[in-house]
């Protein structure tokens, strides 16, 4: 019976294939760094067999599955897709290789790749009607592509929970709501909101201000759906945080991320666009889904400074360990970050903080499994995206140390503080709207302004380039991305050129978001800096096949 239950919907499936989303084209698209992502008007049949394949994975893991669609940081014309994990995380590596497959196969061949899947994972239970998640960001091709998710997991016989639209780390946190029973909160967004911000007027208490701490921050919504969303939160807040918000033209502007955002903020290391230019105010910036934030302020003479992924990470990290060692707890605290840090911060953790650092690669889905091996694993990427998830048992043990009664008046503060801060913390994904309610508690919890906060280290000078190639994956990686295994003969050109710069430092990579090649460099100058990176630059062009004009060398 089911063997022909499962014939039949996979007509159905093929049907749908034929005479609504056909496979338009014909070269491969592959699950990059954040899921599918390119041109919005290549996607619908991409997005039809996600949701697909979105089924076959809630009925493999008994458990509702997530499916965003967005695609972030990038231009509004484009759009992507990327699967959300029972508890949160990112699509598991070993079925990357199954999206990329579907995605691929011709029409006709659907069928089989899906009984390719249900055979390696023996899954039995295809009359089960498993719930997916769905969401999307403010572009507006978003609604016919969620059309298109909804479909192919109707066609597969699954139940689409449509969220309509949401920032990508409300979705992840819909998914474990959902599958924690609640436990982990209620599976709505007035209940994300309510989470969040009765965690942080606890904390915060009656005295909004302290010290050189102002409770007012300049928020840039990137014209996306953190900007919608920022309302619902302020309402929240009820005046405990004062948010002030610009660039919330939302829909269909064609100004999302467009000189504003925190991707436009970060790898420009400019003041965006549409906010008031008022010098020493704390402002931040999130990226077009809300899963990035970085930090930064105007000083007296214009001069734009940045507090990055880095930043927060350290500020984060150095508070748990002061507010750990109060509670006389002994938890491990652990900090990821990938080669994109600057090397100062990961001087300032290593020797200062005296914090466990890791190295991984890009993307969000290495940092947050690595971060699940400490007690307490602090991740962000320097571009803002990170957030500090706890063990089970650390949680268990925080709340049993203070039940037991057995704490001084200072550890019992401590570790209530913490509990407290445990719900201010969206644990599923980095999130742009609960990472700026952690920056800020921490902040009024020091009394500093964004001076004070800037005064840990200074970063060393460090700049980000793009090189256009005809086929960006020639270039491949090894050691957490910091060196490059081909084109043949490029890391021995890396390493003469960096040799010639103080504390130089440069790698590239393909990115897995946009058809391009990534360099970073850093030196102890910013002219050295500039110089490193467009070097590196035209010798990516040279050996990897660019196209275009070839960088040029700042004199
Ligand atoms: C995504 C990933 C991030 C990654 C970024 C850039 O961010 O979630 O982990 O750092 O892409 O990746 P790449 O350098 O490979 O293009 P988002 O905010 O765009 O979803």
């Amino acid at each position: 019976m089911a063997n022909i239950n499962n014939k039949l919907r996979c007509r159905t499936v093929y049907a749908f294939a034929r005479e609504m989303y056909p496979k338009t084209i014909k070269h491969d698209i592959s699950y990059g760094t954040a899921g599918f992502r390119t041109r919005a008007t290549d996607l619908s049949y991409v997005m039809y067999r996600m949701g697909l394949l979105a089924v076959l994975r809630a009925r493999y893991k008994n458990a509702v599955i997530g499916v965003m669609i967005t695609a972030s940081h990038n231009p509004e014309p484009d759009n992507g897709v990327k699967l959300v994990d029972p508890m949160g995380e990112m699509l598991e590596q070993s079925w990357e290789k199954w999206a990329t497959k579907i995605a691929n196969v011709t029409d006709d061949k659907l069928e089989n790749v899906i009984n390719d899947i249900i055979a390696e994972y023996n899954i039995e239970n295809m009359n089960d009607r498993p719930e997916i998640v769905i969401g999307k960001d403010t572009r507006p091709s978003s609604l016919h592509l969620s059309k298109a998710v909804i479909d192919g997991v109707l066609a597969m016989g699954g139940k689409p929970v449509d969220y309509g639209i949401v920032t990508t780390p409300q979705l992840h946190y819909f998914v474990v709501c959902k599958n924690t029973r609640r436990a982990y909160g209620q599976p709505t967004e007035d209940g994300y909101y309510k989470k969040l911000t009765n965690a942080f007027k606890k904390v915060r208490g009656q005295n909004f201000n302290n010290g050189n701490y102002v409770n007012r921050v300049l928020y840039d919504g990137a014209n996306g759906v953190g900007a919608k969303k920022i309302k619902y939160l302020k309402e929240g807040l009820e005046g405990s945080l004062i948010v002030d918000m610009y660039n919330d033209e939302i829909i269909g502007s064609g100004k999302l991320n467009y000189l504003c955002g925190a991707d436009f903020v970060k790898s420009q290391q400019k003041f965006p666009t549409g906010l008031p230019q008022d010098p020493n105010v704390r402002c931040c910036s999130v990226d077009g889904d809300a899963d990035r934030i970085v930090y930064y302020y105007l000083d007296e003479n214009k001069k734009f400074h940045l507090m990055d992924g880095d930043r927060i990470a350290t500020l984060i990290a150095g508070f748990l360990k002061e507010v750990l060692e109060k509670t006389g707890i002994s938890l491990k605290l652990g900090l990821v970050q990938t080669a994109y840090a600057n090397g100062a911060s990961t001087d300032y953790i290593t020797n200062e903080l005296k914090v466990p650092v890791a190295c991984v690669p890009t993307g969000v889905k290495h940092l947050h499994h690595k971060a699940l091996s400490y007690d307490i694993g602090v991740y962000f990427e320097a571009n803002g995206h990170g957030t500090v998830v706890f063990k089970n048992s650390a949680k268990e043990k925080l709340r049993t140390a203070l039940e037991t009664n057995n704490l001084s008046d200072e550890q019992k503060h401590a570790t209530e503080r913490l509990i407290n801060i445990i719900d201010i913390i969206n644990e599923t994904v980095g999130d742009a709207i609960s990472d700026m309610l952690l920056v800020e508690t921490i902040l009024h919890y020091r009394g500093w302004d964004i001076k004070d906060w800037e005064k840990a280290y200074t970063d060393l000078p460090n700049k980000l380039l793009k090189v256009t190639v005809q086929d960006r994956t020639v270039i491949t990686t090894t050691d957490a991305e910091r060196k490059c295994v081909t084109p043949e003969g490029l890391q021995a050109e890396i390493d003469a050129i960096v040799a010639k710069y103080p504390k130089g430092r440069s790698f590239v990579r393909p990115s897995g978001t946009e058809d391009v090649v990534r360099v970073y460099a850093e030196a102890s100058t910013s002219q050295d800096c500039d110089k490193l990176a467009a070097e590196v630059a035209k010798k990516v062009f040279e050996l990897a096949g660019g196209t275009g004009n070839p960088p040029e060398i700042p004199q």
